[in-house]
């Protein structure tokens, strides 16, 4: 009955407890690179390792704390209990201890008499390793378990966070806090973010990797504050509008980025991932320049082709649900995933508004992507050529489509749904298991139509429930087009003169 053979003696190898020891997956402190330096101390007396870590230590915080920086004297870090951190592609695997399966360890786990030789303990320790070898190479899921339910955070429902980027350093932070002001809870939040084409000498990728880290070291909050007062300074001129916006929108927005914040505000999410992969946009990232009406096919199919990449990359078997969010959305409920889930839908959107100057009047539906089909619709597309995209709010495509937009009234019930066919892409929560069924964003033209609303159109023709809420919004940042930028500047040169 001998299990392994070991060459030496009938003894395990010591267990390491990922929990209680420095893990790769906890959030390192700033003094994480010392690790190394102590390791390298092993073979000197470990209390002359330690008193030297301690002094290297003290002083290092000094001549921080002299320089005023106080971010570290705010990081506590802590160890991330949740399963769901370490579950599926990352079960606790403790390399060192695995190492030594490389060379063909073997074990006695009876003794040669047939007689039990190793404690109950040094039995499940060993089990534990054996588990831990298979888990590394080999996986097994049921896909049946991952069908999302509609209370998926008490159902520990894993979500993909999908976020496609171009040219958006300067949308980062609110994007970050955005993502920090997520309730669902973070652990069992996968984000995934596709960078392509950006014109903006790497700016875009460079911070997004930076506040990326942060954010998984538990220290974004602090960083973002330190470089917003850098990034704000002598910026005042780009923020004229803001002269002409809704004050009370305004402290909406203040009182969104301010503190108290929820309880897992700061805390990590279960894994980030980034890609980047350009695909020849040629079309400029500018308000006036990305939404004029001839470039909308050709734009949105190749937004299709970029979100088609995000999913088939990142989308692991252990997720549930898909939420796609765009950077540039300014106020959104925290609790928006679980919101949008308790409705029970296989792809659902909320209303997105943006925020306007006063001489624009205030605010308007600004996405105007979700709609149910409408007949005038469907007679156009007859008319058009079977690879002609229509999209909404332009008079070149006159659909007389009930817009998920219009329909909303400011005191309006959240929860009040309308079934939809096309939908638009700020923010869409789906179920996973459409994108394994080959729903997708076509980056051609499907039923006259491109990228979301061609998706949510691909969804109902497989039989899925499409909604959006009417009264449920999400803001949409107000970037002034190039008509806006001169009539704010018309009505400075007035208030100068008066
Ligand atoms: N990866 C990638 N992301 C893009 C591209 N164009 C826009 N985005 C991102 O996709 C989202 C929606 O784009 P946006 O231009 O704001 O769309 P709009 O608000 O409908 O005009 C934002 O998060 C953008 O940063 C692109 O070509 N590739
Ligand atoms: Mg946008």
């Amino acid at each position: 009955m001998v299990v392994f053979v070991k060459d030496k003696k009938l003894e395990l190898p010591m267990h390491h407890d990922s929990k209680e020891s420095g893990n790769y997956f906890r959030p390192k402190s700033r003094f994480a690179s010392f690790a190394g330096v102590v390791n390298g101390l092993k073979t000197l007396n470990k209390r002359v390792a330690f008193l030297l870590f301690g002094v290297i230590g003290t002083l290092l915080l000094l001549a921080r704390v002299l320089q005023g920086n106080f971010a570290l004297m705010q990081y506590i870090p802590t160890f991330l209990e949740e399963q769901e951190y370490y579950d599926h592609d990352f079960k606790g695997l403790d390399l060192d201890t695995l190492k030594k399966y490389d060379e063909g360890a073997s074990h006695y786990l009876i003794s040669k008499g047939g007689m039990e030789a190793l404690s109950a303990e040094d039995k499940a320790a060993y089990e534990q390793e054996v588990e831990m070898l298979l888990a590394s190479t080999s996986g097994v899921y049921d896909l049946g378990d991952y069908n999302g339910a509609s209370n998926g955070a008490e159902n520990r429902d894993h979500v993909l966070l999908c976020i496609p980027l171009r040219d958006a350093a300067p949308l980062l932070p609110m994007l970050f806090k955005n993502v920090m002001n997520l309730t669902y809870p973070h652990e069992l939040i996968d984000i995934a973010f596709l960078v392509s084409d950006c014109t903006d000498s790497g700016k875009t990728m460079e911070n997004l990797i930076e506040f990326s880290k942060e954010l998984q070291n538990g220290t974004l909050s602090k960083t973002l504050e330190d470089f917003e007062s850098n990034e704000n300074k002598g910026n005042s001129a780009e923020q004229l509008y803001l002269k002409y916006m809704d004050p009370h929108y305004l402290n909406m927005v203040q009182d969104a980025f301010t503190p108290p914040f929820h309880d897992g505000y700061d805390k990590p999410f279960r894994s980030i991932q980034i890609f980047e992969k350009d695909f020849g946009q040629q079309i400029g990232q500018g308000f006036s320049d990305r939404h004029a009406v001839k470039v909308q096919g050709v734009r949105r199919k190749l937004m299709g082709r970029a979100r088609n990449w995000l999913t088939a990359n990142a989308l692991k078997p252990y997720h549930s649900w898909v939420y796609w969010r765009d950077v540039d959305v300014e106020l959104c409920p925290g609790s928006v995933i679980e919101d949008l889930m308790s409705h029970d839908y296989d792809v659902i959107v909320p209303n997105v508004w943006r925020p306007l100057p006063s001489f624009l009047g205030g605010a308007q539906a600004y996405d105007l992507n979700s709609w149910p089909e409408s007949n005038e619709a469907m007679k156009l597309a007859k008319t058009l050529d079977e690879d002609d995209v229509i999209v909404e709010g332009y008079a070149e495509y006159p659909t007389w489509r009930v817009h998920l937009g219009y329909l909303r009234k400011e005191n309006g019930n959240p929860q009040d749904l309308l079934d939809l066919d096309g939908v638009g892409g700020v923010s869409i929560l789906a179920r996973a298991h459409l994108f394994r069924k080959g729903i997708h964003f076509p980056a051609f033209t499907f039923e006259n139509h491109a990228e979301t609303e061609a998706f949510g159109k691909m969804a109902k023709k497989m039989g899925f429930r499409v909604g959006g809420l009417m009264h449920y919004t999400l803001w949409h940042i107000y970037e002034p087009s190039d008509d806006d930028l001169r009539e704010i500047a018309k009505l400075e040169r007035e208030s100068r003169r008066n």
